[in-house]
């Protein structure tokens, strides 16, 4: 068998085996330059090792041409899936992220339809199907350019890229295809890991897919977490696609590498309303089941079926279960979800999950997991559904709260209501599902992700972080909804666009966030910018972070990258925080960010107060107060900001009616800009 594996070359080891074009691998190129795997122009008057799917044709032609001379005519469809495929094969590697890229375009004369790019692979000849790019219009009117990315995460013995259209039989063009991938830089060895920090807390974890075991991903998921949660792997559709199938392959390899690697696995999840395959409601007939109790003994067999072989078959190596997901609905008097699982079995399809679960994994904690939890009307929702489900002796031993919040939403007081809301029932919690989006509406978009907006999401995170820790007596795993900003659900959900919702950017290196977790003091002394590539059709962007520290690693951007900011770059930044706030008084916080390439020494940085307040006390700077305006010079020992570097002091106020915060700051004579938190 012909085999793809991580990350490594066709030498010795493999000889025989596979060959892999020596340009496709990661080791022999420099990070964060695009290598080119595969180029097919078609200009040399040949297929250039493209074939048909079946028994279409393909051919060479000079009637269109995006580039060059030729395309590549398919000719002949008789099924949607048929079109033009290319064996990758050998070029490919397990773990490594590539972007395709392809022109198309209908023949002369076709009815405008849409085509998507899909990858085939067998592993010991069971083919399975990954989208690459998601279905686009195509016109014979002009070109259309296919664009997403890929990332092997099996074994394989075949490997093919194919181009299909909707129409059955649409003759069509393609032209410029591309493979290429650009490698990535080492992660940060040095930097200290998030499950070390915490370890005195709390497990932290991540969602991963299978892919992100691998490579520099999976380097990153053993240095910094010691939980996983398989992100789709262990859901209904993917263990038991059909009645009685049971697939755990992917699943496994996960459970595997935790195993490997000393970290705890969440499963999840048992029962959803998502993700659930249309056989689980379909009657013995074959029709969709209504209400009635031989449909509900019917659903519930299955669900007790389902739970036995799957928690049976991890064992003790998952020794916890989000049994039941997103049950609650605020907005029904009840607050119970009119899924399916209700409306055929009311409470019942709870009764029997936790129940089953119980019966298997006796050991197993059993969690009962829901997102927006901090809000007041959901969570008290939950809270009336785990006392009643309790009190009946269902074993409910956990709420999982999901966390997906963004960088204004919610507040740390609500969030810390709805963890001492479940205290006095004495239950386990744990944060599932973390992620911090740095957008607040659906209509914004960030081309680059602002500086300010990173700093206030890593202000988050250092927030509820410090809120988990308060309550880590409740607490006993945080888990966040993926490993890097690479890899988010976010990325199209509620709408297309590029997220950065995580601890680490899209080239694996730590963020603000990452410091907001783990060192606070060191929030902004992470400089990030972007170039934008693109993914699944959408235009998104890579993140290069640099920290600057001598006790860290330090990683450079290559000559070769092209950084782009939707901000132009600020002489110098100012959070002004208020720490604290009484009846009359309150602590305040600014921090300095040297924007430029040259030190600044020494630094004076004044503001203006609009309602009254006076600084009485203040250290790490010295003050002086002009009515409204307030000048801070350095202290003898804080004379120096470096570049990129930032000074922090802290003082005490007094203020009359109101607590405004400035809004406008200069160092030495220079506007900076302002963030406001
Ligand atoms: O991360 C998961 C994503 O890859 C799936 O497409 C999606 C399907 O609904 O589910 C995502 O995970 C969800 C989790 O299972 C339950 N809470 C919300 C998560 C984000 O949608």
């Amino acid at each position: 068998m012909r085999r793809v594996l991580a990350g490594v070359l066709a030498t010795s080891v493999l000889a025989g085996l596979v060959t892999i074009a020596a340009q496709a691998s990661p080791r022999t190129a420099a990070a964060d330059e695009p290598v080119v795997v595969v180029s097919s122009t078609f200009d040399d008057g040949t297929t250039q090792g493209w074939t048909a799917r079946a028994s279409e044709v393909v051919a060479p032609s000079t009637a269109v041409a995006h580039s060059g001379t030729h395309s590549l005519a398919v000719t002949g469809r008789t099924a949607g899936w048929q079109g033009p495929s290319l064996s990758i094969l050998d070029k490919t590697q397990k773990g490594v992220r590539y972007e395709f890229s392809v022109w198309v375009r209908l023949a002369a004369g076709q009815t405008g339809t849409s085509a998507k790019v899909s990858v085939e692979r067998r592993t010991a000849g069971t083919p399975s199907y990954d989208q690459v790019v998601s279905s686009t219009a195509v016109t014979a009117d002009g070109w259309a350019n296919l664009k997403g990315s890929y990332t092997l995460a099996a074994d394989v013995d075949f490997l093919t890229a194919y181009v299909e259209a909707a129409s059955e039989t649409a003759s069509l063009h393609i032209d410029d295809f591309s493979m290429s991938y650009t490698p990535l830089p080492p992660i940060q060895t040095h930097i200290p890991s998030v499950k070390d920090v915490l370890a005195d807390h709390f497990t932290v974890g991540a969602a991963v897919e299978n892919a992100q075991i691998l490579n520099n991903h999976g380097q990153l998921l053993a240095k910094h977490f010691n939980s996983i949660t398989p992100g789709n792997q262990l859901k209904w559709d993917a263990t038991e696609p059909t009645e009685g199938t049971f697939r755990f392959a992917d699943a496994d390899a996960l459970v595997n590498w935790a195993k490997a690697n000393g970290s705890a696995v969440r499963g999840h999840t048992l029962v959803w309303h998502q993700q659930t395959p249309a056989w689980v409601f379909k009657d013995a007939a074959g029709n969709d089941m209504t209400a009635t109790p031989e449909n509900k003994a019917l659903v519930l067999a299955r669900l007790d079926a389902h739970i036995r072989a799957v928690v049976g078959h991890y064992g003790a190596d998952i020794p916890v279960w989000d049994v039941v997901n997103e049950v609650i609905d605020e907005n029904q008097a009840d607050g119970l979800r009119r899924s399916k699982w209700f409306e055929l079995t009311g409470l019942d399809y709870l009764r029997t999950a936790f129940r089953v679960a119980r019966e298997v994994a006796p050991n197993a904690q059993l969690v009962i997991n829901d997102y927006n939890t901090n809000v007041p009307s959901k969570r008290d929702k939950l809270y009336d559904l785990v006392v009643k489900l309790r009190a009946e002796g269902v074993p409910i031993d956990a709420v999982g709260h999901q966390m997906h919040i963004n960088v204004q939403w919610p507040s740390v007081t609500e969030t810390e209501a709805m963890l001492t809301k479940f205290a006095p029932l004495g239950i386990d919690q744990q944060i599932t599902e973390m992620d911090i989006s740095i957008y607040t509406d659906n209509s914004q978009s960030y081309p680059t992700p602002p500086r300010e907006v990173l700093l206030t999401q890593a202000y988050r995170y250092r927030d509820m972080f410090e809120l988990y820790k308060r309550h880590s007596d409740k607490i006993s795993s945080v888990t966040l909804w993926g490993l890097a900003d690479d890899g988010t659900w976010l990325d199209s959900f509620p709408v297309t666009r590029k997220d950065h919702p995580l601890l680490f950017d899209t080239r694996l290196q730590a963020k603000d966030a990452y410091w907001g977790v783990v060192d606070p003091s060191r929030i902004g002394e992470t400089t990030t910018t972007t170039t934008p590539t693109t993914t699944s059709g959408s235009t998104t962007s890579t993140t290069t972070t640099t920290t600057t520290s001598s006790s860290t690693t330090t990683t450079s951007k290559t000559a070769t990258l092209t950084t782009t900011t939707s901000l132009p770059p600020a002489p110098c930044t100012v959070v002004y925080t208020v720490v604290s706030e009484w009846q009359g008084g309150f602590q305040g916080e600014v921090r300095v960010t040297n924007g430029t390439a040259n030190a600044i020494s020494p630094w004076s940085l004044t503001w203006s107060y609009s309602a009254g307040q006076q600084i009485t006390q203040l250290w790490g700077g010295v003050h002086t107060q002009d009515g409204a305006n307030v000048t801070v010079r350095n202290a003898s020992w804080n004379g120096t900001i470096a570049p990129a570097g930032t000074v922090t002091f802290g003082f005490l106020g007094t203020w009359a009616d109101r607590n405004v915060k400035p809004i406008a700051y200069t160092l030495n004579g220079v506007s900076c800009r302002a963030m406001i938190r």
